[in-house]
């Protein structure tokens, strides 16, 4: 079994890629920083002895997303479970104070990357006749958030875009679940406030977040379901997120 993970060096990606090494899977690993790629690779070989294919690329790149995935040895294009993960925020402002730059990035890596991906790698779980993709969206494209507008619309359109490739892959045999977490404490809010360790950090005080171990177990569980079940859409929080905007923070 193989399984193709975007964003894998860091966060819910890395976990992804540990679990599904653990559960069996050969995994090809990608992301920008080669050098977190490999350090995974080491780690997944050793602990699990499965084997591993790097691809370093940025996902907003077109050309190099289809270069990559063309250049697969033919063993590795028998992909079985694709997850789009890779993704971003970056900032947190009104629309009148937003910076376009960061907008182009939360729209080119979560939407425009996902879909560069998924249309080079769609024909091969095509060619297969079975397969799962898992699209990890947020909570942010169930509902929006003060000054989440871009991210939130990005993830948005990962939740439209799920629907639509799950009646787009239904006479493939192939499942397309959306996996749409809450706050989970990853690199996450490092990007989104660019660096800023003291603004990141306190997005997660007061209250116990997600952990990427937590989305894993549950890729893990999806992954793992009869071939005729489906888990279509799945929205998970801590247990002192409610929605959006009322966390029920101690401090
Ligand atoms: P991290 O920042 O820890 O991981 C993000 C991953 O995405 C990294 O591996 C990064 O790799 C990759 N990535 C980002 N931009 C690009 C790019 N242009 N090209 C290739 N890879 C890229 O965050 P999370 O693990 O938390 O985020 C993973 C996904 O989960 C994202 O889609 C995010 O929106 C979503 N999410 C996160 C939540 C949270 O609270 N943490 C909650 C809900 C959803 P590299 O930098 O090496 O390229
Ligand atoms: C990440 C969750 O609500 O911080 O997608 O935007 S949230």
């Amino acid at each position: 079994m193989i399984a193709y993970i975007t964003g894998a060096t860091s966060g819910f990606g890395r976990a992804i890629g540990l679990r599904l090494a653990k559960n069996g899977y050969d995994v090809i690993i990608t992301g920008r920083r080669k050098s977190l790629l490999e350090s995974l690779a080491k780690e997944i070989k050793q602990i699990y002895n499965r084997d591993v294919w790097i691809s370093h690329y940025d996902v907003r790149d077109a050309n190099s997303v289809k270069e990559a995935i063309d250049a697969l040895p033919e063993k590795w294009k028998a992909i079985d479970v694709l997850v789009n993960n890779a993704g971003l925020a970056v900032g947190l402002n009104t629309i009148q104070e937003g910076n376009i730059d960061d907008w182009e990035r939360m729209i080119d890596t979560n939407i425009k990357g996902l879909l560069y991906v998924s249309h080079n790698i769609a024909p091969l779980l095509i060619k297969q006749g079975h397969g799962q993709i898992i699209n990890i969206g947020s909570i942010a494209g169930k509902e929006v958030y003060p000054q989440g507008n871009v991210y939130c619309a990005t993830k948005h359109a990962v939740d439209a875009l799920t629907k639509a490739m799950r009646m787009d892959m239904i006479t493939h045999g192939i499942k397309v679940t959306q996996i749409a977490p809450g706050a989970a404490e990853t690199e996450f809010s490092l990007v989104r406030f660019k660096g800023d360790k003291l603004l990141a950090d306190k997005v997660y005080n007061g209250f116990t977040p997600l952990s990427a171990d937590d989305i894993a177990d549950l890729v893990e569980y999806v992954v793992n379901l009869p071939r005729h079940v489906c888990l279509n859409d799945i929205v998970i929080t801590c247990l002192a997120q409610a929605n959006t905007t009322i966390t029920n923070k101690k401090t």
